[in-house]
């Protein structure tokens, strides 16, 4: 360890990360994301940072080095708060001050947010880091663990995690234990034993078609490794096959999460052709699953992050009823959600929806509103909330004497799938035993699972324009306020279309606009997020071949 004074320190470590000054680095709700190569820098500088914020809050933090669902070459770093969430906003603009500091203001910046932020530099500091499978992320945690070690840090480097197990280690160590063991075997065995609790509460009928059979896929990334050891430990309950799992093709090229629910077809590298088997596709650092099928005609059927939030919205809902507890339960989609879930959870199951901003911290944030929270991302993102109160309710009546025996154990199922759900952030991993669970109480087949509503046909485009900052929106991103005439612009294309929507925002991660487009018909939901991508690329300045006609007929 060092024993120079800050500002020699920081210069010292500097001089091993030099900072070009050519890029600006921003710190958004995914973290800092973009090209591998680049970002040597910019984690020493978070080293320091994460060092800073631990002393401030006095608890450990946590970094994950990752760029999810985004290609092999780049990588990027996400920070997680003391209780497991997400940095905080205002950090969040330190966190982007920092990174563009040149090597020369580099101590000067540090001293000045030890002195605005008032930090006792003499307090210990304890974080946790982890990273995903690319390459580049190795060297990357070097360069964070030197920007630890300049400010007289401590860490444990755990290696290689998904992202949602560092989440759920940072909260274990600031819980001293009360959420789980901060260990990869704490982890795996809290999981496996409330699956095994879960399922003993379940009766299985004669007449179920569930199979706990599933084909996975990996994305070539951490997943893959992580979802094998989850085997490990689950007694085969379940019966799993891992594709795409690094050992050949490349991380999340033509499959992975994303790929295939933005591609709405199976990933390459995974045989998908006997009807009905249940597949699943995990992203890049595993905090999000989409499952899907193909059917006996051969058609592909993709069950998302909103069929999951509904399956789980809808399970939590008859278990809360059969226990007679009265907790308010809610489900926070995105405008990305599908407008068909979004019906079938007011209409059908009766159970309140919030709309929030794209980006998991805001759907978490607004998932804490109730005391059942239940939050997705269409892409498969997502995970329940419980309040205090809905943690106490759920725990005693689970031992209520007074109770029948079937409320008792409606309750006692309940506290037991708390314990399987990672409360902290999307877990693929949780997310997926959680499913099996619930498609297992129902005897249910993925043709039944599917069969709760059907998805309205909708479209995802990309427009590249010279500046997305032009486009500002407003409304949960439902509404274009800039440039100019673009809402009313989409607003008369929506109206020729029959049951139809479609909203465009600036990427928070790709330096794209989006546009997203649904209707009665694919050819109408394409024809239409055409309509509307090409309204962008003349009205936001689009640069590059204008967005292609749709070649479906
Ligand atoms: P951007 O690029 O801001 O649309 C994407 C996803 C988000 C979220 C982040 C972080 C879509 C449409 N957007 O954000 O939901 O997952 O990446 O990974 O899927
Ligand atoms: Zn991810």
């Amino acid at each position: 360890m060092n024993n120079l004074p800050v500002h020699q320190a920081i210069a010292v470590g500097a001089s091993k990360h030099p900072h070009k000054g050519k890029n600006v680095f921003s710190y958004g709700t995914a973290g800092i994301r973009c090209r591998a190569d680049i970002l040597d820098p910019v984690l020493y500088r978070l080293g320091l940072l994460v060092v800073l914020r631990s002393r401030a809050v006095r608890a450990t933090i946590g970094v994950v080095i990752t760029a999810s669902h985004n290609p092999e070459q780049d990588n990027g770093a996400k920070v997680v708060e003391p209780m497991g969430e997400m940095l905080l906003q205002t950090w969040e603009g330190y966190a982007t001050q920092i990174a563009n500091t040149s090597d020369e203001d580099l101590g000067q910046c540090v001293q000045s947010l030890i002195s605005e932020l008032n930090i006792d530099m003499a307090l210990p500091a304890n974080i946790f880091l982890a990273r995903d499978t690319r390459p580049s992320s190795f060297g990357l945690a070097q360069a964070l663990i030197d920007g630890i070690q300049a400010l007289k840090g401590d860490y444990i480097d755990y290696g290689l995690l998904s992202t949602p197990q560092l989440h759920y280690m940072v909260r274990c160590q600031n819980t001293q234990g009360g959420y789980g063991n901060p260990t990869e075997h704490g982890y795996y065995s809290k999981l496996a034993s409330a699956f095994t609790k879960v399922r003993e509460q379940q009766s299985e009928t004669d007449e179920s078609e569930y199979t706990g059979e599933l084909s996975v896929d990996g994305a070539n990334g951490i997943g893959a490794l992580k979802i094998q050891q989850m085997c490990q430990h689950l007694n085969n309950q379940l019966k799993i096959s891992v594709y795409n799992d690094g050992t050949h093709g490349q991380l999340n090229d033509r499959c992975g999460a994303d790929f295939v629910k933005v591609q709405q077809k199976p990933p390459h590298g995974m045989p998908t052709e006997e009807a009905g088997r249940k597949c699943v596709s995990l992203d890049g650092d595993a905090d999000r699953i989409v499952y899907y099928f193909v059917d006996s005609d051969g058609v592909f059927h993709l069950l998302d992050g909103d069929k999951i939030a509904t399956l789980i919205a809808g399970y939590i809902q008859e278990l809360l009823t059969a226990a007679n507890l009265q907790l308010n339960m809610g489900l926070v989609q995105t405008a990305y959600a599908n407008g068909s879930s979004t019906q079938y959870a007011t209409d059908v199951l009766k159970v309140p929806v919030a709309c929030a901003c794209t980006g998991v911290k805001h759907l978490h944030h607004r998932a804490q509103d109730f005391d059942v929270g239940v939050y997705f991302e269409a892409n498969g993102h997502g995970t329940v909330l419980f309040s205090a109160l809905a943690t106490e309710k759920i725990n005693s009546a689970s031992q209520d004497e007074r109770l029948s025996s079937d409320q008792r154990q409606a309750a006692t199922t309940l506290k037991y799938l708390q314990d399987l759900i990672n409360e902290t952030v999307g877990d693929a991993i949780s997310d997926m035993l959680v499913v099996e669970c619930i498609l297992h109480a129902k005897g249910w087949t993925m043709t039944d699972w599917n069969a709760a509503y059907t998805d309205l046909p909708n479209r995802q485009l990309k427009v590249k324009v010279k500046d997305r900052r032009v486009i500002q929106t407003t409304n949960a991103e439902r509404c274009a306020t800039t440039p100019a005439g673009l809402q009313e612009a989409i607003d008369g294309i929506v109206s020729k279309y029959n049951n139809a929507r479609s909203f465009v925002r600036p990427s928070g991660t790709e330096d794209i606009v989006r546009i997203y487009a649904e209707a009665d018909t694919q050819v109408a939901a394409d024809s239409l997020a055409y309509e509307v991508a090409t309204k962008v690329y003349h009205l936001a300045d689009g640069v590059g071949d204008p967005p292609a006609q749709p070649s479906s007929s």
